[in-house]
């Protein structure tokens, strides 16, 4: 059997019952076939993908805290520290009932690729709950986000280990969670980044990760000779990264049709009202159900189904495996050009593989998303300096990094035969950088 095939094998056997593991896995290594078998006996006598899957450390702990009537429950918290070769750990944290040891580790894995490509020094991590914020007062946030906070500060600092948002962690828990690290540690750092912009967050952070996916998707098509101007757009999701990728979609000459949240999804075909989205989800906390109010013409459905309208780019934005084969199936019948995941892995393998067959542009999670990480180590950088940069300057080097990113993938997929193949050329890329630094620092 091949190396490659070997250690898939073993994963699946060792990490059993954690199918988004085997998931992100598979998917890396299978498209770093071309490089692994050209290296085949040395890589194999180093044992470089067993040491590249798995994670330097696992943490998992109690997290007890007191609702507001006065009932304790327990959640259980993660932090999966999987490879500091080119920085330190460096991923957010996400708060949602799904959390598990396996999802927590398939983001974790994707994190150290999707780093290497933005260019800057960070390593790959992840943290979470199986806390669910939903229905939460403010108050019994806090005391969840302090009690995460006081196990997790044992393990994370400004040079070791830098968590930020996710799912379910937005400015308020990122707040709360400084807040309790500081009391703690006793250390004003950035040991955390989407802090707010009073207590050093950077300029852009918020907007980064769906800013980023427009600018990486303008460059792709510019490079086929195209633009994103008058363009129509589904998107999923209503949290931070679709609020931000229907803003610049909207800036650029777009429209956006579609969002939508676990509940159900809205069909506005004059274009997402930006305005009422965020009144509706980062003002009020409320459901999508709401959007109707604000514009009438708009239609609210139960369910999935943003990939069923007709449009000429998907930007998935909400979760893992949101898009499966029928989803591409209908985006290919309708035309669709190109999809770019604004989300970790919201592609399944097969509708991957089916959007890729049919000439569909595709842009995988690891680099399409990669601007929020990006601005997050911009972030690092500022904090260290103690200094705020303006916006422009902050918005300036996004774009840059994502035109680089887009380049690095095309150069990757064209050197080694997988031309327009970005799945292929985004795992390439990553994975080399990552290698020269683990070889350059030895077996560790
Ligand atoms: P938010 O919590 O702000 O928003 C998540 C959105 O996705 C919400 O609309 C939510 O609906 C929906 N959603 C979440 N889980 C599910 C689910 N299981 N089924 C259906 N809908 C779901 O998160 P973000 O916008 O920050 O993150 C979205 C995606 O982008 C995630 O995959 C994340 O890992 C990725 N990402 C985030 C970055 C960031 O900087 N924030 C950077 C790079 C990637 P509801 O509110 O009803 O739960
Ligand atoms: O998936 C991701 O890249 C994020 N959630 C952002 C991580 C970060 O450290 O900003």
């Amino acid at each position: 059997m091949s190396y490659v095939d070997d250690v898939i094998e073993q994963v699946i056997k060792q990490n059993p019952n954690e199918p988004e593991f085997h998931q992100a896995v598979k998917e890396v290594l299978e498209s770093l076939r071309p490089v692994i078998t050209a290296n085949e006996d040395k890589f194999r006598r180093d044992a470089l993908l067993e040491r590249l899957v798995n994670p330097e450390r696992q943490i998992k702990f109690r997290v007890p805290w007191i609702d507001d009537k006065g009932q304790v429950h327990v959640n259980t918290g993660y932090r999966v520290q999987f490879n500091s070769a080119i920085g330190p750990y460096k991923g957010g944290i996400r708060l949602h009932p799904s959390v598990n040891l396996g999802i927590i580790k398939f983001l974790s894995f994707e994190q150290i690729f999707k780093n290497a490509l933005t260019g800057l020094p960070i390593g790959g991590g992840k943290g979470g709950s199986d806390f669910d914020p939903k229905g939460k007062s403010d108050r019994e946030i806090m005391a969840f986000c302090q009690s995460f906070m006081t196990e997790l500060c044992k393990y994370i600092g400004a040079d070791t280990d830098v968590p930020a948002g996710d799912i379910g962690t937005g400015a308020r828990e990122i707040g709360y969670m400084f807040g309790q690290y500081k009391r703690i540690r006793g250390v004003f750092e950035g040991v955390l980044t989407g802090k707010g912009l009073s207590y050093g967050g950077s300029l852009v952070r918020t907007e980064a990760t769906g800013y980023g996916l427009l600018y990486i998707v303008e460059e792709m098509l510019k490079c086929h000779g195209d633009t994103i101007e008058d363009k129509t757009i589904a998107v999923s999701g209503a949290g931070n990264v679709a609020t931000y990728a229907i803003e610049k979609a909207h800036q650029l000459g777009a429209k956006v049709v579609t969002c939508s949240d676990s509940t159900g999804w809205v069909y506005d075909p004059d274009g997402i009202d930006l305005n009422a989205l965020k009144e509706i989800k980062e003002v009020k906390r409320e459901r999508l159900t709401e959007y109707k109010k604000y514009r009438p013409k708009s239609e609210y459905h139960e369910g999935r189904g943003v990939w069923t309208v007709k449009v000429d780019i998907a930007l998935p934005c909400a979760t893992q495996n949101e898009l499966n084969l029928e989803d591409a199936k209908a985006l290919v019948a309708n035309g669709v050009m190109a999809v770019a995941e604004g989300a970790n892995m919201p592609t399944t393998p097969d509708a991957m593989d089916y959007l890729l067959a049919n000439g569909v542009l595709f842009l995988p999670g690891k680099a399409a998303n990669a601007g929020g990480v990006a601005t997050s180590a911009l972030e690092m950088s500022q904090n260290s300096e103690r200094i705020c940069w303006p916006f422009e300057k902050v918005d300036a080097m996004l774009k840059q990094i994502m035109i680089n990113v887009y380049h690095n993938i095309d150069k990757a997929a064209k050197k080694y035969g997988y031309e327009g193949n970005y799945v292929v050329g985004a795992n390439i890329a990553g994975f080399e950088k990552v290698v020269e630094a683990m070889n350059a620092q030895g077996i560790v």
